[in-house]
């Protein structure tokens, strides 16, 4: 009875000891906790957070390290750390804002190198990676994707670069081979190990989304602002996606029969899958997207052919890829935000 009795004090007292605590750190948070409780107010205060963190990102870049401390920094260069420490987490994404690509230009010019390279002077990282973005016609929605990307890629410590791969002429667009396209340019280049592969009008709304490379082929665009914030459909492969270039390879790269719109990201998604690879995602949180928006292009039209082929990409694959890739660099314009390459891919004009 006494043994029971002490039991019953002991717990008493942890109970309250942990209510104090609570209580103590609902003080600390109170301004936060008044945030998200506030259900009218939160939206406001919240993008006003938001709004201070994009303006964090744009400052991030005005302090580049100095000559000096960069050359001493050379010799004792530490590997980066494995998750990068200067994340913000949600970002307020619109498309209103003043700067100019000029302007744009002129922030970053000092940190990038010309075509949109970047190397983190703050460590050493193993990340590779150029990210692909098929192109056409598509100037004003460029201007977006650098002004959030690179700030961004840059916070996410990688080694990068940027590469435009603009489909020449006006025959039918063909986004998966300029993919490839990009795969190969990119590799003429420097040694990636990494590829992003990102439409031009997708923003991510969260810097946790790492643009690099994981185990397995992973998905990156999982909760667009068009489809809702969710998954259109559960195999869906579309928007930003990331393979290691060992990966790429093992699946022959990207189909390049796929003309007109629809159909090529379900082609790399049963590649994925034919090769014995599963399909890593960021989830709901980290995998938002703001799509900018926009009518349908001229010469994209969805091509009524494309489903019927899904049903063959098992015994296709192997002899439609980067294997058979065939192409001509137009091409190669190096502004200070990016590369780019226009190609002539031999397009129908249907
Ligand atoms: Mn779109």
């Amino acid at each position: 009875m006494l043994k029971k009795f002490l039991q019953l004090l002991i717990l008493f007292a942890f109970l309250s000891l942990a209510c104090s605590v609570v209580l103590l750190l609902y003080r600390e948070k109170r301004t936060l906790t008044y945030i998200f409780n506030k259900e009218e107010s939160r939206n406001e205060v919240l993008s006003e957070l938001v709004k201070e963190r994009v303006q964090e990102l744009w400052e991030f870049k005005d302090k580049p390290p100095k000559a000096s401390e960069e050359k001493t920094q050379n010799e004792t260069l530490k590997l980066c750390p494995d998750y990068p420490p200067k994340l913000v987490g949600p970002l307020l994404v619109e498309f209103n804002y003043k700067q100019t690509m000029e302007e744009m230009r002129q922030e970053l010019s000092s940190l990038v190198q010309l075509g949109g390279r970047y190397k983190p002077p703050e460590c050493i990282t193993k990340h590779k990676v150029a990210i692909i973005i098929p192109f056409r016609n598509r100037h004003e929605h460029l201007k977006h994707w650098l002004y959030y990307l690179h700030p961004i890629l840059m916070r996410q410590q990688l080694d990068y670069g940027v590469y435009v791969i603009n489909q020449d002429g006006e025959g039918v667009f063909n986004r998966a081979k300029l993919l490839n396209v990009g795969f190969a340019e990119a590799l003429k280049e420097y040694d990636y190990e990494c590829f992003v592969f990102s439409d031009v009008d997708l923003v991510p709304m969260d810097d946790r989304n790492l643009y690099r490379c994981f185990d397995n082929p992973r998905h990156l665009a999982v909760a667009m602002d068009k489809f809702g914030f969710r998954l259109p459909y559960n195999t869906y492969f579309g928007g930003v996606a990331s393979l290691s270039k060992d990966k790429f390879l093992k699946i022959n790269g990207f189909p390049n029969t796929y003309w007109g719109w629809g159909g090529e990201d379900d082609d790399i998604y049963s590649r994925i899958t034919y090769r014995g690879m599963s399909v890593s995602r960021p989830d709901l949180v980290r995998g938002k997207y703001r799509m900018i928006r926009h009518e349908r292009d001229l010469h994209n039209e969805p091509n009524p052919v494309n489903p019927d082929k899904l049903h063959q990409t098992r015994w296709t694959m192997d002899g439609d890829g980067i294997n058979t890739l065939k192409y001509t660099v137009k091409e190669i314009v190096k502004d200070t935000l990016y590369t780019f390459i226009t190609v002539d891919i031999q397009a129908p004009l249907k």
